[in-house]
């Protein structure tokens, strides 16, 4: 992966639509990073960009009131209330000074600390989506194939 390959980009009920390369994501400000993630509970590490700072970057709207996680590359899709996460949620992106790694959920790592345990709440462990190329914010809840129930998650986390 060079500098400039796009790994994000945001849009739907934002004022400004924008993509961003690892470049981008290391041109915030210290204030928008949070450095070692393992603080706040996620597993494997790494540094991220808060999700209140990305959308800052694009100005959502007022109207705004789901976050679209999009993962094209394996097809899984969440679409959770953005209100609640808003102050708390961050995006991944960095371990060891180098982009996050496919094994980590890189190069891009949607998470939320303090979620819920899998399909108990619309903000579960589900919801942190691995892979994440798009996030889109929408007034109403978009596309959502998170696993259901236990067979069905049992299914999802099988070797395959
Ligand atoms: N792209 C993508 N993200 C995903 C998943 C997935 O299958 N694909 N599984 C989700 C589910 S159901 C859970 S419980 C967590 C598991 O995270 P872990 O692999 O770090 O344990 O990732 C979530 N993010
Ligand atoms: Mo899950």
């Amino acid at each position: 992966m060079s500098g400039s390959t796009i790994l994000l980009r945001i849009d739907g009920e934002v004022a400004k639509p924008r993509q961003f390369t690892f470049a981008d994501l290391e041109a915030f400000a210290d204030s928008a990073r949070v450095v070692d993630v393992t603080r706040h509970g996620a597993k494997r590490g790494g540094d991220a960009i808060l999700l209140s700072s990305l959308l800052d970057a694009v100005d959502a709207t007022a109207n705004a009131c789901y976050l679209g996680l999009h993962s094209h590359s394996d097809n899984f899709h969440a679409s959770i209330p953005l209100e609640p996460v808003r102050p708390r949620a961050f995006l991944i992106y960095r371990q060891h000074g180098a982009p996050l790694s496919p094994e980590a959920g890189g190069p891009l790592r949607f998470f939320v600390p303090d979620h819920a345990a899998c399909h108990t709440d619309e903000i579960d462990e589900c919801a942190n989506v691995k892979f994440v190329e798009h996030l889109e914010l929408t007034a109403e809840k978009g596309f959502d194939n998170r696993p259901l129930d236990d067979e069905e998650h049992a299914r999802l986390h099988e070797p395959n």
